[in-house]
């Protein structure tokens, strides 16, 4: 039996997949989930993160890597499978996010106890017992100074892939550096999420995976290494901070005998993790330009293959290396599932209700426009959030429903136009939204193409296996092409494809306009100016 295990390690939660590659098969034999909030009640956590001072969010390292802990513990548990064929792990984690590790750490991962459990032998391992998350949105002064010192945000988007951005983690490093330098002095190895979830597997300090180290403003994409300008505009003594950039079928080694030990899993293969949304791309089968893929989770992203790297810095759009080699460009979106969440709550709805209200309504709300920026947004770059609406009565639930969700596909669809030039026919939609229907119908209208649902629902996780059977594959002398790897995959659910309807498809052409129109106004006069 050969299984493949793919962790997502998302901002609200924890995910498993199971897939089994036996005999030229592609199954997935096992999906779970943790929510932080609800399974892990002692971290006091909210939608998985804490809010603290003036647009800072952060959450605990410590907690991602007891989810872990408890994941892995129920999967030793679990009879509908056997852990003794698992041949390689893999995951994917929430982007951007960094882990700050005082000198102890890398002994501490080397001699775990499997006679006890694992979040108490990491607690002390931290040189911050928080990480700030992609959701923060305070280190502007940051993105300023690192601009000025490479010569403008032009230049660093040619140089790293990515403007400098509040959530990338050069910025958010930078940070600590002025305001906490004393636990900066303390710290030995600053990991992204991805590899420090690693390094808790595989029991040693892990490498970076390119994909998700373009996520930091510190890789020069072009190279695929530490870009020396970049980390001395961030913080002095930064390159033997960060652990080095490996390619990305890397296997750091078997999983470390604390969980061989304490569950009896099997001497698995561990493969470097990257970021959720790398992790997606391979999940939705993207090796090549044409088809997007639009992520409805905690941030909504859309994001597509390219064999170029074409950073720019209008707009919001991001390169980051792609797992399969080749790049990736993405737009992120801040108000995704919590805005939904929020209109819902708003008006006493369920989501069937939701649901009723779309299918109540017409394609176009009369005209009826909302910017939902109920946090501060990352595309438009939005500092004071708010919910602005023109032409929409507060007290119209069903308009305000698909006001909201018109609002995030047309940002979504304006926005992406910067990703490819090509008229895009087919999008393949993940994350938990994406199983509603009349969501993918506004989605496939607004974007007049065709919508394809991931059977899984977590295109990220299964990515995140894939990767582990693609690597497995790669070190025992098999040079799988990624098209290999994904066939026989039946990841996409065609049953469930929604196609755009002609007569809605006009009038979202034109109301496209008028929305970026209102969202250039509305940005305009809310946002503060970047340098
Ligand atoms: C991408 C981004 C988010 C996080 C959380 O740039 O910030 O999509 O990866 O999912």
């Amino acid at each position: 039996m050969a299984l493949f295990l793919g962790f997502d390690s998302s901002t609200q939660g924890l995910t498993a997949l199971v897939l089994d590659c036996t005999g030229g098969e592609r199954r997935v034999v096992l999906e779970r989930s943790l929510a932080f909030d609800r399974d892990l009640p002692e971290y006091r956590t909210r939608n998985g993160v804490w809010r603290r001072g003036v647009g800072e969010v952060t959450s605990s390292p410590l907690m991602w890597a007891d989810a872990l802990g408890r994941m892995m513990e129920w999967l030793a548990s679990e009879r509908s499978f056997d852990i003794g064929g698992i041949a390689a792990i893999s995951g994917a984690a929430q982007q951007h996010g960094s882990v700050f590790l005082n000198a102890s750490a890398g002994g501490v991962l080397q001699a775990l106890d499997s006679g006890n459990p694992l979040a108490p032998q990491l607690a002390r391992v931290f040189s911050r017992e928080e990480s700030p998350v992609w959701m923060d949105e305070s280190t502007t002064p940051q993105c300023d100074a690192i601009s000025r010192a490479l010569g403008g945000r032009e230049a660093v988007a040619r140089l790293t892939g990515s403007a400098p951005f509040e959530r990338f983690t050069g910025p958010q490093i930078r940070k600590v550096f002025e305001h906490a330098p004393d636990a900066y002095r303390a710290t030995s190895r600053i990991h992204l999420i991805s590899s420090f979830l690693t390094s808790v597997l595989a029991g040693r300090d892990a490498p970076l995976e390119p994909g998700d180290a373009a996520g930091t403003n510190l890789l020069d994409i072009h190279a695929c290494e530490w870009a020396q300008a970049a980390l001395d505009a961030t913080a002095p003594g930064l390159r033997e901070r960060l652990p080095p950039v490996a390619p990305s079928a890397t296997v750091v080694g078997p999983l470390s005998s604390y969980w061989r030990d304490r569950y009896g899993f099997p001497p698995a293969l561990v493969v470097t993790w990257t970021g959720d949304n790398p992790s997606a791309l391979v999940g939705s089968g993207l090796f090549s330009a044409g088809a997007l893929g639009i992520s409805l989770g905690t941030s909504d992203t859309v994001f597509g293959f390219s064999e170029e790297p074409r950073p720019t810095a209008a707009g919001s759009c991001h390169v980051f290396g792609a797992p399969s080699g080749g790049y990736m460009s993405l737009v992120c979106f801040r108000n995704g599932s919590l805005a939904r969440e929020a209109v819902r709550d708003l008006y006493g709805y369920d989501w069937p209700a939701f649901s009723r209200a779309l299918r109540a309504t017409a394609a176009g709300n009369r005209g009826g426009l909302m910017l939902p920026w109920l946090e501060p947004e990352i595309t438009p770059h939005v500092t004071q959030p708010g919910l602005r609406r023109l032409n929409l009565a507060a007290h119209d639930a069903p308009a305000n429903v698909r006001a909201v969700i018109e609002a995030q596909m047309m940002a979504m669809a304006n926005h992406a136009a910067v990703i490819t030039r090509q008229r895009v026919q087919r999008l393949l939609a993940t994350g938990g939204a994406s199983v509603n229907r009349e969501i993918l119908q506004v989605m496939a209208d607004v974007f007049d193409a065709e919508v394809i649902p991931m059977a899984s629902g977590n295109a990220a996780a299964l990515g995140a296996a894939l990767r582990a059977f693609h690597a497995y594959e790669h070190a025992h002398g098999r040079r799988l092409d990624w098209n290999e790897v994904y066939d026989g995959v039946e990841a996409a659910d065609y049953a469930a494809r929604v196609l755009p309807v002609e007569g809605n498809v006009s009038i979202y052409r034109d109301l496209r306009k008028r929305y970026a129109e209102f969202e250039r106004t509305e940005a305009a006069t809310t946002a503060e100016p970047r340098s």
